[in-house]
């Protein structure tokens, strides 16, 4: 039961910097908070694993399948972490799989465009998963133990992601005029759904204020996207190639870059369900679920089987 003096105590906790953990009380609000942000984190990291599985057949190299297969088997695994840390917020991982595929739950806008090209491979770990970490990088310090805990392997294999990203673009950025094309073509497509990734403009995002006062945010939607903005234009010189961004300038006063703005209504659209993947994004997990019940029978009779033998053991 909330009190006062509960309420107290927890701010007071939250405030020395001392992690809740899932049995200590929490505001409602906080744990529904929780609940939300951890479940559509996870869903972006099993959604996310679609774009990329689409090229496991076709990577150009044995050495590129490999890569690739072991990434997507990371965001299995974060999805998993992700889950399993929702569900000490006293929510079952069957509701978090219903609310997805039902379309009630949201899952990152970036999963809902298409991978076009190889070069798409190399996009998406620098500019997707370079977003991702400079998102998640903070979540390691956020207040909720699990989450915060999960969220130190997960930054450590984005990490990695990151890299094999940009060494894919860096090689293509080295080859023929036609794979630099791709590698350009591949950039000019993911930068802006990229930028859009860190969600609404901080006027504009209605649970910035009070997430960043439960220190579940420790920055703002804003200023996470500028210093990606910053350490991309930067990056993307060794590259050889450029940002599609005619207004991106380096602003000496403000020690950042400036950029152009934001098409808010593409956003918008994709977390609404129409974006250029949507349905296709959601009818594949559906199907993938389906088809995965046989696996979800035959464990749960054999857990029954086993606890039946301990018993008569
Ligand atoms: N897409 O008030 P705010 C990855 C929604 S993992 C869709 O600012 P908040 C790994 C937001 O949910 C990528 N919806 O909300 C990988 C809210 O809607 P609601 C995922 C978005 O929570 C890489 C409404 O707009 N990362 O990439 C988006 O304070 C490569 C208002 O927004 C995480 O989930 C969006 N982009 O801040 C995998 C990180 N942005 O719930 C495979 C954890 C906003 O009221 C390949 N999450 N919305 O209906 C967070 O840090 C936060 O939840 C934010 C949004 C920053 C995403």
């Amino acid at each position: 039961m909330m009190t006062d003096a509960s309420s107290t105590i927890f701010q007071d906790k939250i405030d020395q910097d001392i992690r809740i953990e899932p049995k200590d009380w929490m505001p409602d609000a906080y744990r529904k908070t929780l609940i939300r942000q951890i479940s559509q984190h996870a869903h972006s990291e099993i959604v996310g694993m679609l774009p990329e599985a689409n090229w496991i057949t076709r990577a150009p190299s044995l050495r590129r399948k490999a890569t690739l297969i072991a990434k997507v088997q990371d965001e299995a695994g974060h999805g998993l972490y992700l889950y399993s840390a929702a569900e000490t917020l006293g929510i079952s991982r069957e509701e978090m799989i219903d609310q997805l595929h039902s379309g009630k739950a949201k899952y990152s806008s970036i999963f809902n465009y298409p991978t076009l090209t190889w070069a798409d491979m190399g996009a998406i770990g620098w500019l997707v998963d370079g977003a991702a970490i400079m998102n998640q990088v903070p979540l390691c310090r956020a207040s909720y133990g699990p989450y915060a805990r999960a969220m130190v392997r997960i930054c450590k294999e984005e990490s990695f992601h990151q890299r094999q990203g940009f060494e894919i673009l860096l090689t293509l950025s080295r080859g023929s005029e036609a794979q630099r094309r791709m590698c350009q073509d591949a950039i000019d497509r993911w930068w802006w759904p990229s930028v859009m990734m860190f969600g609404p403009n901080d006027d504009a995002s209605p649970h910035t204020a009070q997430s960043m006062q439960w220190k579940i945010k420790r920055f703002t939607n804003d200023e996470l996207r500028q210093r990606f903005v910053d350490i991309c234009a930067e990056q993307v010189k060794l590259l050889g190639m450029t940002i599609p961004d005619d207004q991106l300038r380096w602003n000496e006063e403000r020690q950042h870059y400036d950029f152009g703005p934001i098409d808010w209504e593409e956003f918008r659209n994709v977390i609404n369900g129409n974006g250029p993947c949507n349905k296709e994004r959601l009818a594949a997990r559906v199907q993938a679920h389906e088809d995965g019940a046989w696996v979800r029978e035959a464990a749960l009779a054999h857990a029954e089987k086993k606890i039946q033998y301990g018993k008569t053991a």
